[in-house]
């Protein structure tokens, strides 16, 4: 059931270009940043951060792509690991700073997840993360750089994200 929509086209818009200023502030620059998407809908977003950041800076930011599938039978249940299906980063993130980009943040298990896989190929300078939304309910010490949207939320609720490149629409609602 639909319960709100919480964000449409032009405020999901607003958040990646502000997130996008805020990326290029707080690293003064952009020169030694890249992006890593998390799949599925945190490659697009990645994809619109890299668009805006270059629209602003004049630079191509390296982006690149991890696959992590979390196995989760029952959304009030703390589970096993989630899983690393693979990944694509056809770049050096050797003393780079790696910005982790997601659409949810929940329990913090898929991001502890990819910071495994990013570890796995390289030692970054430092690792930050990127969410269009954080509803909460966090199960590890895992915190967002860079947030679109807090949303509180109960544990049977739902954030549905939709993104034109996935969905064919940009919105996002809050379902129970
Ligand atoms: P995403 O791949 O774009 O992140 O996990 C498959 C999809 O189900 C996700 O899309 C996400 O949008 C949606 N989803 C909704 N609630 C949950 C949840 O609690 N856990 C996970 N893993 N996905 C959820
Ligand atoms: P976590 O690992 O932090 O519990 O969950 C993060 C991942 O699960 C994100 O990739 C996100 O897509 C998905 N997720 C968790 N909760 C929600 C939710 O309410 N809505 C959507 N769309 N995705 C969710
Ligand atoms: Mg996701």
């Amino acid at each position: 059931r639909q319960k709100a929509q919480l964000m449409d086209e032009k405020a999901i818009g607003r958040a990646i270009t502000r997130i996008s200023h805020e990326i290029i502030e707080r690293n003064k620059g952009i020169e030694d940043v890249v992006l890593v998407g998390i799949k599925t809908r945190g490659v697009p977003i990645a994809a619109r951060i890299a668009g805006k950041i270059e629209q602003i800076e004049g630079i191509k930011i390296n982006t690149g792509e991890v696959d992590i599938t979390l196995y989760r039978d029952d959304l009030e249940k703390i589970n096993i690991d989630p899983v690393l299906n693979g990944s694509n980063i056809e770049f050096n993130i050797n003393d780079k700073t790696v910005i982790l980009v997601d659409d949810v943040l929940f329990t913090g298990r898929t991001v502890r997840s990819a910071l495994d896989a990013i570890m796995d190929i390289g030692r970054p300078k430092s690792i930050q993360l990127a969410v269009l939304v954080d509803r909460g309910h966090r199960e590890l010490p895992v915190r967002a750089d860079y947030v679109g949207k807090n949303v509180p939320t109960s544990k049977n609720e739902i954030i549905s994200v939709k993104l034109i490149e996935v969905d064919s629409e940009d919105s996002v609602t809050i379902n129970e």
